[in-house]
């Protein structure tokens, strides 16, 4: 899969794609991610970026020309049509729904936003808007690298061991059961016995319980989405009476 990203600042985006499981799949040729300074693509003297608003009020925005130029020199290089991702506060909110929506795309071109705005008229050019939760970032640097992060990881063999794919909480629609790893003791704190006991159907029901209650207590809305087996169904219910009595 192949990722563009347009930004006024490479040096945000760049050390992490040189890290971990990103990392790794570019370097086994799996991704393919190149990242855009917008201002290459200025023509001015000083590589202006950003201009007043219209209408006054504070901060800067984006100015659309040298962001179009860059998407038609990605599209030139790339082909077109593009799928062009504007990274603000503005857009669908990522889940891993949606995740898995666009790990089905070849190309995606990430925009990277600033906080004050990007000129309107580059919506033209915009195939969808992305916020990845709300609370004010400074710019869309820091979005665009978890959507890439998101996505990337459903891209086939990226992940190394599938099954962290398939299990994850997003995934169930369950948060994780707690992990435990050596030493089994520690001061007085030991690991549960029935992860050392062997019993592996012990072992299966006593996740999905911790499972079951932890969303119960922390995300108790992700059970709506979640898909259940048998035996955690079982598990919610008898957790859910249990509370009714007390
Ligand atoms: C560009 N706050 O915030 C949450 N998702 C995206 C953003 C964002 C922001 C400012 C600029 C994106």
């Amino acid at each position: 899969m192949t990722f563009d990203i347009v930004t006024i600042f490479p040096a945000m985006i760049e050390p992490s794609l040189a890290e971990g499981i990103v990392g790794r799949a570019i370097a086994r040729g799996l991704l393919d991610v190149r990242v855009h300074d917008l201002r290459d693509f200025t023509t001015d003297r000083h590589r202006v970026v950003d201009d007043v608003p219209y209408g006054g009020g504070p901060g800067m925005v984006l100015k659309p020309e040298p962001i179009f130029r860059a998407l038609d020199a990605i599209e030139a290089s790339r082909g077109g049509p593009l799928t062009v991702v504007l990274t603000s506060p503005q857009g669908t909110r990522l889940t891993q729904g949606e995740a898995r929506r666009l790990s089905g795309l070849e190309h995606i071109v990430l925009l990277c936003g600033r906080y004050e705005g990007v000129d309107e008229r580059v919506r033209t050019r915009v195939s969808e808007e992305i916020s990845i939760g709300d609370y004010v970032l400074s710019g869309g640097e820091l979005p665009a690298v978890v959507i890439l992060d998101a996505v990337a990881r459903l891209v086939p063999g990226v992940v190394g061991d599938e099954r962290s794919v398939t299990e994850d909480s997003f995934s169930r629609g369950l948060l994780d059961f707690p992990q435990y790893t050596r030493p089994a003791e520690l001061g007085a704190c030991r690991v549960p016995n029935v992860l050392l006991s062997g019993d592996h159907a012990g072992i299966r029901r006593w996740r999905k319980r911790e499972a079951v209650t932890r969303t119960l207590d922390r995300r108790p809305e992700l059970l709506n989405g979640a898909t259940l087996d048998d035996e955690e169904q079982e598990i919610l219910r008898e957790l859910v009476a249990e509370r009714n009595k007390s």
